[in-house]
């Protein structure tokens, strides 16, 4: 994956950051975010990885984490839109997923004038002031993927009372309504993580199908090592846990291989979300049964025609407004601004050669 530096922007938009210092940001950011300045006529060209034009809108993607599988699916998406549309991307993020990471790659951006941030949010309490900061100088700000309170729109991958009763009907199909489960999730604060867990939680506690009990609930924390040894430390601690339910693409590939290799291989189920490609071995293998996602490329391929139509004033992000997402189709606007992508896919044996397309 490619991390660019905001020193390789453009030198007109590090002009404008150096003014975006003083009182006048506000202006001068909000004449940037229409994509039609006197300085953009006369600027040099874009030194990025997708276009030439100098009056191109800029986007810039800030995944959770760039350590993540997952984020190069997505991201693979958003820069197809960017080319697609004649935008200069970008994409610039920490390694880990941690809730404050996100904060100096926002301010910079501000600096920078970009027209468009793509956010997935950690944690809506610590990005917060500054995507507020981007909006006020006239930035839109999309959250993709995991969603923070002050933003434009929320691309939303699937409805979340979708993915979390998807999980649940996989783990029941192949242990029944009874025993002890535990849940592996991502960091603590994600918003997507916790919107969904609380969808299992109120389904399980509602559902007279469902009386299992939930021992534990452990965060992997989005890392490959700290997933693998949370897995180990769920079966070592509960001998009698029957199922674990990881919505989380690096915490179900990590419980996967850890299981694969173990003596709990076939006695204990495994689902979540997980990425194909990654997944298919244990499907394999029988360690895992059948898991689920959407093609995450969608979600940012969606997030750049989102914000290509913010940008140009053709949606503000009303509720009922319609945009086209080139390959994708027609889109409307939702409650809180919220887009769906798509429906949930489920993987098993029979199918999981069929989604060799969704890589990284
Ligand atoms: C991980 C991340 C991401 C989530 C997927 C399912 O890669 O936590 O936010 O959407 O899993």
């Amino acid at each position: 994956m490619s991390v660019l530096t905001t020193d390789q922007r453009a030198p007109w938009r590090r002009l404008l950051s150096a003014v975006a210092l003083g009182a006048t940001a506000a202006v001068v950011l909000a004449g940037c975010a229409a994509g039609s300045t006197e300085e953009a006529d006369s600027a040099p060209a874009e030194d990025t990885e997708t276009t030439a034009s100098a009056e191109a809108l800029s986007i810039t993607f800030i995944p959770k984490n760039l350590n993540n599988p997952y984020t190069g699916v997505q991201l693979k998406g958003g820069k197809e839109a960017a080319e697609e549309l004649g935008m200069s991307y970008l994409e610039v993020g920490a390694l880990d997923a941690a809730a404050d990471s996100q904060v100096p790659f926002i301010q910079t951006e501000v600096q920078n004038g970009t027209d468009i941030i793509v956010l997935a949010a950690n944690d809506p309490n610590a990005v917060c002031s500054a995507l507020d900061e981007a909006r006020a100088g006239g930035a839109k700000v999309i959250t993709f993927d995991s969603d923070a309170d002050c933003r434009d729109l929320f691309i939303n991958q699937v409805e979340e009372e979708e993915v979390a009763l998807g999980q649940l009907r996989q783990l029941f199909d192949q242990i029944g309504g009874t025993g002890e489960i535990a849940i592996l999730s991502a960091t603590a604060n994600a918003p997507n993580q916790n919107a969904w867990i609380a969808a299992m939680r109120a389904e399980i506690e509602t559902n007279a199908d469902y009386e299992w009990e939930i021992v534990a609930e452990v965060y992997g924390d989005d890392e490959d090592a700290k997933s693998f040894q949370e897995a180990q430390g769920l079966l070592q601690a509960y001998p009698n846990l029957k199922g674990i339910i990881s919505p989380t693409t690096v915490g179900i590939a990590a419980t996967a291989r850890y299981l694969s290799t173990s003596e709990y291989k076939g006695q204990v189920a495994l689902v979540g979300l997980g990425l194909p490609p990654q997944m298919k071995e244990f499907i394999k293998d029988g360690t895992v049964t059948a898991f689920a996602l959407w093609d995450p490329s969608e979600v940012g391929y969606l997030a750049g025609y989102a914000g290509k139509a913010l940008a140009d004033g053709t949606i503000t992000g009303a509720e009922g407004e319609t945009f086209e997402a080139g390959k994708l189709g027609t889109f409307t606007i939702g409650e809180n601004g919220r887009i769906i992508v798509g429906p949930l896919l489920e993987f098993n044996a029979e199918n999981i050669d069929d989604y060799d397309y969704i890589s990284f």
